[in-house]
Order: C-alpha cells, then sequence, then structure tokens
C-alpha cells in the first residue's frame, strides 16, 4: 500500500492526492503534525532530508518531491495523466516549470500574507502581484483554444497548480485572475473534478 507522509492542508501534499484519486490509486495518508514540528524531526527527516512534506513510501521504495511522486504515481498506474506525444509530453513540463518558477512562489506571497499573515513588505507584494499577472498572462494565452493546459485531457500539469489557485483564491490574488477569463473557466474545469474534491476531503 502506499503511504503518504504528509498533511490535508499542505498544498504539496494535496498536489499528490490529487494525482492519487485521478488515477485511482488506494493509498494511506500518514499525518505529519506541522503544530508538533514532526517535519523537521526523526523519522520524517530521513524520508525527506529538507524537513519538508509529503513523503512516499511505496513497499520500501522511498520518494519525496511532490512533483516527482505525480510523476511516479502516475507512471505506476498506467501513465493516464502524461501524453503519450512526445511534443505535447515537452508541452506538459514546460508549463509545470512555470508553475515552480513563475506561478507558485508569487501566489503564495498572497497566501502568506493574507492568510497565514505572515506580513510581507509592500515592495514583495508588488513585485508578487506583476510576476503573478505575467504567469497568468502567458497562460491565458495557452488556454484560449484548449480545455487543458496541454489540450483535451487533464495532465500532471493542471494538477500541479491546483493547490496554490486554490488557496490564492481566497485573497486579493483573485482579481489578477479575475482579469483572465480563459485561466478562470479552465480554473472552474480543474476545480470541478471529483478527484480535486476527494483531495481536498470535500
Ligand atoms: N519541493 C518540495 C517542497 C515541499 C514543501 O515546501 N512543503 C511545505 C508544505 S506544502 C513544507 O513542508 N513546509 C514546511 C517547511 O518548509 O518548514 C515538494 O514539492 O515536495
Amino acid at each position: 500500500m502506499i503511504k503518504i507522509f504528509g498533511h490535508p492542508a499542505s498544498t504539496c501534499t494535496r498536489k499528490v492526492l490529487f494525482t492519487l484519486h485521478e488515477t485511482n490509486t488506494p493509498y494511506e495518508l500518514v499525518l505529519v503534525d506541522f503544530a508538533k514540528n514532526e517535519h523537521k524531526q526523526e523519522p520524517h527527516l530521513s524520508r525527506q532530508p529538507f524537513g519538508k512534506i509529503p513523503a512516499l513510501d511505496d513497499d520500501g521504495f522511498a520518494l519525496y518531491e511532490s512533483r516527482a511522486m505525480a510523476r511516479y504515481l502516475d507512471g505506476k498506474s498506467g501513465g493516464a495523466l502524461t501524453p503519450t506525444d512526445l511534443k505535447q509530453r515537452a508541452e506538459m513540463e514546460k508549463w509545470i516549470s512555470i508553475e515552480t518558477e513563475n506561478f507558485s512562489g508569487n501566489a503564495m506571497k498572497f497566501v502568506a500574507h493574507h492568510i497565514f499573515k505572515s506580513e510581507q513588505t509592500p515592495e514583495t507584494m508588488e513585485k508578487a502581484a506583476k510576476g503573478l499577472a505575467l504567469a497568468c498572462s502567458v497562460l491565458e494565452k495557452n488556454l484560449a483554444n484548449k480545455t487543458f493546459l496541454v489540450g483535451d485531457k487533464l495532465t500532471i500539469a493542471d494538477i500541479t497548480y491546483a493547490p496554490y489557485i486554490d488557496y490564492a483564491m481566497a485573497t486579493p490574488a483573485k482579481e489578477i485572475f479575475a482579469k483572465y477569463p480563459h485561466f478562470v473557466a479552465w480554473w472552474n474545469r480543474v476545480s470541478e473534478r471529483p478527484a480535486w474534491h476527494k483531495a481536498l476531503g470535500r
């Protein structure tokens, strides 16, 4: 049985849970208690040397890094979330890189400031707003004629954005998103997925 060591409120854990539910993979979620700082202590540090969640154990195969875990879980279940076409697969990887490099960090500044009450400077917030708007404008152009980021089918790329958008929608970042109608329509399609609702425990 696949074990995920994580927390249901963590964005990186949610990315993995979304993948597990999309691929109908049975799993057990083992809670790593942030409040008790369990992620910074053994045995968790042996699973994730950077002291972060999530980590995975599949009958003795240990893996950390949520995006690597999503790729592993999809591959193991048959690869339905990864295009077989080489060019489409390259596109999927491109959108995952953009999520990592240009989207999530900026979105999470809004979440840190407005939800977790970790005060950010006005300069930081201004930079985050500009970075997020640029990323959204790039996504918007791509989504003008696509159902999902790579085409008609949901891929790991769509999954990686979901936890960050979900949190950021409850902050003023929502006003930035609202300027990009194709982005919002895409988010509505992704967030309507039953697997996403299950990942959130709803
Ligand atoms: N690149 C890592 C990042 C993991 C990460 O940042 N996890 C957050 C929760 S979403 C965490 O453990 N934060 C606690 C900390 O940094 O102390 C991954 O994708 O798994």
